[in-house]
């Protein structure tokens, strides 16, 4: 069984709705080492990374917090690289998911050396894919995929040691519902592949995941990067920027498993769990729950 080393990065740098940064005690308060290690995997948890204080200052040249959102991701990108140097499978309790630009810069390095196909799954409410110039806040945490394809502030592009860290192939969004008007243009520009809620509404989240699978072959490394906003906020009221008409709790149950059913998860990001806005926990217990199928606890009886 594989060992999967827990990387807290407490920080809300990223975002404009301050509480993110308590993320990763809540996963710990939910029981998350626990979960994963009655499943079977040798679970460790690193604790929490280091970094700067959040200055909570407006944006300037259309970013929020540039230097404290590199520092932050660098810590994790060292660690993120230091788990999967040891084989281990990296799992980032966030913070805001600014963290992804660190995060999957390392997966792309690592699988880059060890010739593998790496796909990033991406769920959540948004695409992420904002630059300085388009961005409609300035927060970072709406970047992250502009950064990883080459695309956004200098300081937070070519991580991976390519200007691009992934392409726009390699990358499948799911459950998309709030896209702001630029980024849209961005969407086409870059040919992004979006399995937005109408795609799940009409086809259902088995066939969506069906085609987001088909090409994961033995050296598929997927990464997931799992904002809890991908949720509809019924069901997970703890996140700083929910929209209504998210999946369901069995549509999310069953695109985990199908994900799991691969057996190539090979690193996952847990982002934007905001304790502050949440009800007694909920959605970190709810988050624990769906790291618990993605890493093949099956809710099968057959
Ligand atoms: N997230 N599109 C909005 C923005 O400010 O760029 C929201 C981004 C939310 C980011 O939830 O990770
Ligand atoms: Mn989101
Ligand atoms: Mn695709
Ligand atoms: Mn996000």
């Amino acid at each position: 069984m594989a060992t999967v080393s827990l990387i807290g990065a407490p920080t809300d740098v990223g975002a404009s709705v301050r509480g993110a940064g308590m993320g990763p005690d809540a996963l710990r308060v939910a029981g998350l080492a626990a979960a994963l290690q009655a499943q079977g995997f040798d679970v460790i948890d690193r604790g929490n990374l280091a970094g700067p204080p959040n200055p909570w200052q407006q944006p300037a040249q259309g970013v929020r917090h540039l230097p404290e959102v590199v520092a932050w991701n660098r810590a994790v990108f060292e660690a993120v690289s230091t788990a999967l140097a040891m084989n281990h499978v990296p799992l980032l309790m966030g913070g805001d998911h600014c963290l992804a630009i660190g995060s999957i810069s390392a997966v792309a390095r690592q699988c880059r050396q060890e010739r593998k196909n790496l796909r990033v799954i991406w769920l959540d409410a948004h695409t992420d894919v904002n630059t300085e110039t388009i961005s409609p806040s300035g927060n970072i945490h709406g970047m992250p995929v502009a950064c990883l394809l080459g695309h956004g502030p200098a300081d937070l592009v070519g991580w991976s040691g390519e200007r691009a860290a992934i392409d726009a192939g390699s990358l499948d969004f799911i459950g998309i519902r709030s896209v702001d008007a630029d980024e849209r243009q961005a969407i086409k520009q870059m040919g992004l592949q979006v399995f937005d809620m109408r795609h799940i509404d009409e086809h259902g989240m088995r066939n969506t995941m069906t085609e987001v699978l088909q090409d994961v072959d033995e050296d598929t490394h997927i990464h997931v990067s799992f904002d809890l906003d991908c949720l509809d906020p019924m069901e997970a009221p703890g996140v700083g920027t929910g929209v209504r008409g998210g999946p369901t709790y069995r549509e999310m149950q069953l695109c985990m498993e199908m994900i799991a059913d691969t057996g190539r998860l090979g690193s996952l990001d847990v982002v934007e769990i905001n304790p502050a806005l949440d009800v007694r926990n909920r959605t970190a217990e709810l988050a624990v729950e769906f790291i618990q199928s993605l890493f093949g606890a099956s809710t099968l009886v057959r």
